[in-house]
């Protein structure tokens, strides 16, 4: 037996960013890390019984002296800590940024400037109004925290999958979560904008029609996160060694492009499988599928103005549009390790918008600002204290010197006698940084004092009416179904009313279909004067991305062509496409050496998890009516489909038939097709064919 290992207080563990997290210096494993052979107390006290309570005769009352039971009891009692008050739900990977080097001329900050510097990061994406245990599809704006572990300190990117928020202020935040949270009477519903609290709010708070735009357009219900833009919101400060500054905004371009689920989709993800995204990116890190993304920048001058061709760049319900100021990459994020512990590392990560680097600085926005102060004053009731940064995935990889003393769960033995500055007895360490110091950039503030915002602040509807003018066809129909749907599970009719009213200032078709659909009258309104279409908002391009990842089904039965499948297989893993052989039953299809095993079967598969379905050869079993639901799914979720062989009757049996679906004698004849439509992520050509309101197709 090896010896008992004593925890070892003092030493920092290290946060890799591999996802194996806790190693001493050594390479020993690290005791907090549960690592050991023999179970022992919290103490270190070696137990060897853990089934049973210590009593006074076996069939007699339990001692107050059994310290294990108690000891083994309390701890679970106080296993949960506070899950966020926002964005509980959330899903976290290890993984590394490498700056390229153009930003040397607008930032010192290594981090980013400097060329080829790989830079260790956590990631924690989530929903923002759910609680913890809500399920990942629901209709919401998605975060995008970014820890850089920089030789700087620590710099948190806390950015949201969009570009805007509802707020131009941060004193408005308790109420706009309180109106999107469950009510407070009934506490429902979990996870949905779809009520009438939050409809009540952004209708009279119409600051907010920008974001509430974005979040009823497919962007609220994303395909995957690793296909998400992600967004800073604000503008921030840079600062260069000679001391110039700039204004920017923070973009991350995932590599795999933009996509989203279809509203069905969501609905069934939620309901069969609630962990939809956190095991897409968990699954996808674990097969080698790494997630990346560009950051980039738009770059402003930092002038007395902040603002750009008219555009306040200190309200963050304004962006600029990428085609009046380009995007420059200065970086690539890449995510190659999942966390050892969710506990330890996800729930526990804390991120601080205050948490800069020399080089980074913020803007004057009011929501940034008030931000800045949130954040770390919810991790201390979250995390328990003031010592939250000295938790293993928030530890900097950096020496820290903070003069910082105690606390709740304070885990460092400081050495010293000194906890003040300046000091002799010390020999005056730690000193103020001679160089390399945090500088704030010495820009002039003046001003009244005043409870009030600029005048460009008041525009709430030009912005909206070009989002809108922005998305392809099909984006502005999933657009009307979601304001449709939301507002139809609203009961008080005069926020209806109201809302329409409001839609009526950003477009004419939006109002009148939605209207149509609620059955109510379309209100008189104007809609707003807004600047030229972006098409960078529109997720439909045409352009064709990589598919790694990706999932494929193939329905088999007992006598399918196994050695198609085995082609299939072959030629879908050079894309980094993973095959799901899928059959009415468990087991393996095909007989001696030459069998394969069922991988989903029709009782737990559905269509959410495949974004292409093929039919073998060798039709699946007769009268399965789940395959024929399977295909009648993934029908009208616009997602293409092959067939070779008999496999083609199968198709046209189930009334799959027109654009995207891919038919020939053998394997070879469809895998180019199959490849190219699931490159563009749907077949859109389909889609007028499948409005939510058509008849499915005659089985
Ligand atoms: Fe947050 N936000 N927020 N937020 N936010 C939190 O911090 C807050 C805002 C965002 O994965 C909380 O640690 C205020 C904008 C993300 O752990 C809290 C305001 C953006 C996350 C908080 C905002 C965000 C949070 C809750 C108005 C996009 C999850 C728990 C000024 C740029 C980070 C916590 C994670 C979390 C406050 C607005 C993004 C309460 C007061 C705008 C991604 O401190």
């Amino acid at each position: 037996m090896p010896p008992a290992r004593k925890p070892d207080q003092s030493a920092p563990a290290q946060v890799s960013p591999t996802g194996v997290p806790f190693e001493a210096a050594d390479g020993d494993r690290d005791p907090r890390g549960q690592g050991g052979d023999v179970l022992t107390s919290p103490n270190g006290v070696r137990i060897p019984d853990t089934d049973h309570s210590l009593k006074a005769g076996r069939r007699g009352p339990i001692l107050l002296q059994d310290f294990h039971l108690r000891e083994k009891i309390s701890h679970f009692d106080h296993e949960r800590i506070p899950e966020r008050a926002v964005h509980a739900r959330g899903a976290g990977a290890h993984g590394v940024f490498v700056a390229n080097g153009s930003a040397a001329s607008i930032t010192h900050a290594p981090v980013l400037a400097e060329k080829g510097l790989e830079t260790p990061v956590f990631v924690r994406f989530s929903t923002v109004l759910g609680s913890r245990g809500s399920a990942d599809s629901a209709r919401d704006t998605r975060g995008f925290a970014v820890k850089f572990y920089s030789k700087e300190g620590n710099w948190d990117l806390v950015g949201n999958n969009m570009p805007v928020f509802f707020i131009q202020e941060a004193i408005k935040f308790p109420d706009l979560i309180h109106a999107g949270k469950p009510s407070p009477n009934r506490e429902i519903p979990q996870a949905q904008s779809a009520h009438d609290s939050f409809w009540d709010f952004v209708s009279l708070h119409t600051e907010a029609t920008h974001h509430v735009l974005w979040n009823m357009s497919d962007r609220g219900i994303p395909r995957s996160f690793r296909m998400m833009e992600g967004f800073g919101v604000h503008s921030f400060r840079l600062v260069n060694a000679e001391g110039e500054s700039v204004l920017v905004q923070f973009k991350w371009t995932p590599k795999l492009g933009v996509h989203s689920l279809t509203w069905e989709e969501a609905q069934l993800a939620m309901g069969t499988d609630p962990d939809f995204h956190r095991r897409d990116l968990a699954d996808a890190i674990e097969a080698g599928a790494f997630p990346t993304w560009d950051l980039g920048v738009q770059v402003f001058p930092d002038n007395e103005e902040q603002t750009y061709e008219g555009i306040d760049l200190l309200d963050s319900t304004k962006i600029v549009p990428e085609e009046m100021v380009p995007v420059q990459t200065i970086g690539t994020l890449t995510l190659t390790g999942n966390p050892t512990n969710y506990f330890a590392e996800t729930e526990q990560v804390a991120f601080n918008t205050a948490h800069v680097v020399p080089g980074i600085d913020f803007s004057n926005d009011p929501l940034l600002q008030g931000r800045n102060f949130s954040y770390q004053d919810t991790q201390l009731t979250r995390l328990g204290g003031p010592n939250w940064t000295q938790l293993p995935i928030n530890r900097p990889q950096v020496p820290v010197n903070d003069n910082h003393r105690d606390g709740f769960m304070q885990q460092g033995i400081p050495t010293g006698e000194t906890g003040y500055h300046p000091n002799s007895i010390d020999g005056g360490s730690p000193a103020p940084a001679e160089q390399g110091g945090y500088v704030s950039v010495p820009s002039p503030v003046s001003g009244e004092v005043v409870r009030g915002v600029a005048a460009s602040f008041d525009d709430h509807f030009s912005q909206p009416a070009m989002f809108y003018a922005s998305l392809s066809d099909v984006e502005k129909t999933h657009t009307i179904e979601a304001y449709t749907f939301e507002l139809g599970k609203v009961y008080e009719q005069s926020i209806k009313e109201r809302v329409l009213g409001v839609l009526a200032n950003i477009d004419t078709e939006l109002v009148t279909k939605v209207a149509e659909g609620l059955g109510l009258p379309v209100p008189d309104g104007t809609p707003a004067e807004h600047l030229a279409p972006s098409p960078a908002l529109s997720q439909i391009t045409g352009e064709s991305f990589p598919l790694d990842g990706r999932q494929v089904a193939v329905v088999a039965g007992p006598d399918s062509d196994l050695a198609g499948i085995a082609a299939l297989r072959t030629a879908l893993d050079a894309e980094g496409v993973q095959l799901k052989v899928l059959a009415a039953r468990g087991g393996k299809l095909g007989t001696g050496t030459d069998q394969q095993v069922v991988e989903r079967t029709n009782l737990t598969a559905r269509s959410i998890e495949f974004d292409a379905v093929v039919v073998a050869d060798g039709a699946p079993e007769d009268g399965d009516i789940k395959a024929v639901v399977l295909l009648q799914e993934v029908l009208r979720q616009l997602k293409p489909f092959a067939a070779w062989g008999s496999g083609a009757e199968v198709l046209t049996a189930a009334g799959v038939s027109g654009p995207g679906v891919f038919t020939g004698v053998t394997v070879d004849d469809v895998v180019a097709d199959l490849v190219a439509a699931m490159g563009q992520h749907r077949v859109w050509e389909r889609a007028d064919l499948v409005t939510a309101s058509a008849v499915p197709p005659a089985v």
